[in-house]
């Protein structure tokens, strides 16, 4: 019922203002650089649309960017994902599958707001979350200890946080958001303690690394999926801090004991598989950390990308 056709939406973002290391905007042309565009219309027949750009978005940078609630770069990251939204949009509104290149986390403020909104208008349905990642980022200005806004794009997008200025974040409207009943995690395991106590508080469905031990991954995406409901549209935004640092070194913030990069393709192959997925986010894949994992990282996101969009193994 959601796929009319196989046309896909290509955004690259290279984005880092969400976090303080400098690298993560080279992800998207070293993504690009490995063969992504051509095997997703080679390899799995999907006519991609691409501006052949990677966006900075540098004259929407601010010249003067102080802390606001103590969020580091708050103006550039809201005009940033602001923009974003509207490109990502554009594409979902057409019928477009979305494929989002990040950039660090932050910029899930900026796709998920832009499907959410388009799915609404195009199937007037709410569309659910599958965040796949080492980290919650459902601080909210007051509870990160960090301030660095790609801790916090889940309280923006359910509205946990909330601003009412335009510039910062003041832009994201009921439209832009997602209930945190249509929202599961999976891989979790460095979670703040505000983080724990806003997840325990909404009741918000998560499955940690623990879950995945007791049950295994394929009954952990049997109950994540059977969450979520079918029929329903399924953004999945995968930040690829989730796999283990064995298999994904180079990322800001890598955290061990994560998937083993088959449990990251399977999550994605079964998320496929249900075939109500409209949007993939790959974020935090930053080729300047780690010289020797680079390139390996560089190899499970594209791999991560094709499982998401339809790769078989056999
Ligand atoms: N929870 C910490 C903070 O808010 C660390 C967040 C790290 N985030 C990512 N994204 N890499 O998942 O600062
Ligand atoms: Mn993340
Ligand atoms: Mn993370
Ligand atoms: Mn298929």
């Amino acid at each position: 019922f959601l796929k009319t056709n196989d046309d896909l939406g290509l955004v690259a973002v290279g984005f880092s203002g969400g976090q303080c290391k400098a690298g993560v905007d080279a992800a998207p042309m070293a993504l690009i650089e490995s063969g992504l565009v051509d095997q997703l219309q080679n390899d799995l027949a999907y006519k991609v649309h691409y501006d052949n750009e990677v966006h900075a978005y540098t004259s929407l940078l601010p010249s003067s960017d102080p802390p606001h609630r103590g969020m580091k770069n708050p103006r550039a990251v809201s005009a940033v994902t602001q923009e974003l939204s509207s490109q990502v949009y554009a594409h979902a509104k057409e019928g477009r599958f979305v494929l989002t290149l990040g950039g660090d986390h932050s910029i899930a403020i900026g796709t998920i707001s832009g499907t959410a909104k388009a799915i609404r208008e195009r199937l007037g349905r709410d569309m659910a979350v599958i965040w796949v990642d080492a980290h919650a980022d459902i601080n909210t200005p007051e509870t990160s200890d960090s301030g660095n806004i790609h801790g916090m794009p889940v309280a923006f997008l359910t509205g946990l946080a909330s601003e009412s200025a335009e510039n910062p974040f003041g832009w994201l409207k009921p439209e832009h958001r997602v209930s945190v009943k249509k929202l599961v995690y999976i891989g979790l395991r460095d979670i703040d303690r505000g983080e724990k106590r806003i997840l325990r508080e909404h009741g918000i469905k998560a499955f940690s690394m623990h879950d995945i031990d007791r049950h295994g991954i394929g009954k952990v995406m049997d109950m994540a999926l059977g969450h979520i409901g079918t029929d329903t549209p399924i953004h999945l935004s995968f930040d690829i801090d989730a796999l283990d640092p064995s298999f994904a070194p180079s990322t800001g913030t890598a955290v061990r004991g994560g998937l083993t990069l088959r449990e990251g393709d399977f999550i994605a192959e079964c998320v496929h598989e249900t075939g109500s997925l409209v949007a993939l986010d790959l974020v935090e894949v930053n080729p300047s950390l780690e010289q020797n994992g680079a390139a390996e990282t560089v190899r499970a996101g594209v791999s991560i990308v094709r499982c998401a969009l339809g790769d078989t193994l056999l």
